[in-house]
């Protein structure tokens, strides 16, 4: 049986690639920061007693601005695979906490390559490093493929860098098998809440139960290479069943500006906006409303521009090439845009469904 470590298991891709690893029949460790709510709701359905026998799921307290931890958890589980998922993760935060983010980023990188060379591990630890689309930044070449140069445009972009190269060198200096997956923007129903897509997913499903007025949102003209988490995670895991360490764009080569992914999520609702005014003053009205459950005031203003989500320095553009992926990998997607979007609206439609039982009783199946 195989082991796996999971630095950031209660994630998005955390989540999914657990389940994932769970699924194929590996031991699952996970390194878990302490907080003071619980925060495994991503997880829970994957948790095992561990006073049980044959247990093959377990959570560990960790945080990768801790070596020391790191390392006592490495030796402890003797990984054969380590994904380092965990980080600060939200771009415009990093803005707000730039050293945080560099601590955890760029250095908790550093930590957790340093603690499988100083445990001797290197021959036998394949690592993942989850790099990002980010590193492209302010547009070199369209599309981005792996040979593209980086100009990071944030504090999280620039962390994510550091990671990146510290990754390439311990493969290089050390002959360990650490990759980099240059993962472009992957989405689900599991997403963090204040990430584009699923800001506008849930605030789609909450004006349409009448639980929210309007939508505020910063860039509209900004386009991202929107894929499904699902996909991505099996990415990763394929990266490290190769023969040899590389590293590779995962994307899907389709590129769309968050304007068009609010019409579409407004869309499973039966709703059709139009966009009119410039900039600042840019507002998205209903055309249409055809949903019987649904009905919004035709001319009702629901989406408005708020210059608070504006970042410092955008990137505008990202549209990936994942060809080396699927010749080399053999990477396949199972989603495209629409279901994905589909997938999200339903998702928190039954959420706020559930959460507001009485009201909406009568939709809940
Ligand atoms: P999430 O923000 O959903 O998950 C990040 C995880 O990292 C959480 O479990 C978080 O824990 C944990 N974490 C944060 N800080 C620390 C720390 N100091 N020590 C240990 N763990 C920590 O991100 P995703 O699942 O979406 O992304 C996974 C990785 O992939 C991240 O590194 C992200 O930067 C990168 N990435 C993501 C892409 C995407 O589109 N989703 C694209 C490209 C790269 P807690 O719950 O306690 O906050
Ligand atoms: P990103 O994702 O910065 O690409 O990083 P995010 O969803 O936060 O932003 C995407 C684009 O949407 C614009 N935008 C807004 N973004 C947020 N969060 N909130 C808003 O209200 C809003 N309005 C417009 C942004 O300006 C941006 O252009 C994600 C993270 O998962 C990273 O960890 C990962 O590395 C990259 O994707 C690939």
């Amino acid at each position: 049986m195989k082991t796996a470590l999971i630095t950031g298991i209660n994630g998005q891709d955390g989540a999914y690639l657990a389940e994932l690893l769970l699924e194929k029949g590996y031991m699952v460790h996970g390194i878990k920061r302490r907080s003071s709510l619980i925060n495994t709701d991503r997880i829970d359905h994957l948790y095992q007693d561990p006073h049980a026998p044959n247990v093959r799921f377990r959570l560990h307290y960790g945080d990768l601005t801790d070596s020391t931890n790191l390392i006592r958890i490495i030796q402890e589980t003797q990984p054969d695979e380590i994904y380092n998922l965990g980080a600060m993760s939200h771009v415009k935060v990093s803005f707000d906490t730039p050293e945080y983010t560099a601590n955890t980023d760029a250095i908790g990188t550093l930590r957790v390559l340093e603690a499988v060379r100083l445990l001797g591990m290197t021959h036998k630890t394949k690592i993942y490093q989850a790099s990002t689309s980010e590193l492209y930044g302010l547009v070199q070449e369209v599309p981005q493929k792996e040979t593209t140069p980086f100009y990071p445009r944030s504090p999280y972009a620039v962390a994510k860098l550091y990671g990146y190269w510290i990754t390439v060198n311990y493969r290089e200096a050390y002959g360990m098998f650490a990759c980099n997956g240059i993962l472009f923007n992957h989405e689900s129903p599991l997403r963090g809440e204040t990430f584009v897509t699923r800001k506008i997913t849930r605030a789609v499903a909450a004006i349409a139960l009448g639980l929210q007025e309007k939508l505020y949102l910063g860039n509209l003209n900004a386009r991202r290479d929107w894929g499904h988490a699902k996909d991505y995670v099996r990415a990763m895991w394929l990266m490290l069943q190769q023969d040899k360490p590389e590293d590779f764009v995962i994307a899907t080569g389709v590129t769309t500006p968050i304007r068009d992914f609010v019409k579409m999520a407004f869309a499973e609702i039966g709703v059709d906006i139009v966009f009119k005014g410039e900039g600042v003053e840019e507002k998205g009205y209903v055309a249409a409303s055809t949903n019987p459950d649904y009905l919004l005031q035709v001319g009702k203003e629901v989406v408005a521009v708020d210059p608070a989500y504006f970042r410092p320095t955008e990137v505008e553009l990202l549209i990936g090439d994942p060809t080396k992926a699927k010749t080399k990998l053999g990477w396949t997607t199972e989603y495209d845009l629409p279901m994905l979007v589909k997938e999200m609206v339903a998702s928190d439609l039954d959420i706020f469904k559930k959460d507001n039982k009485t009201q909406w009783e009568h939709l809940i199946g």
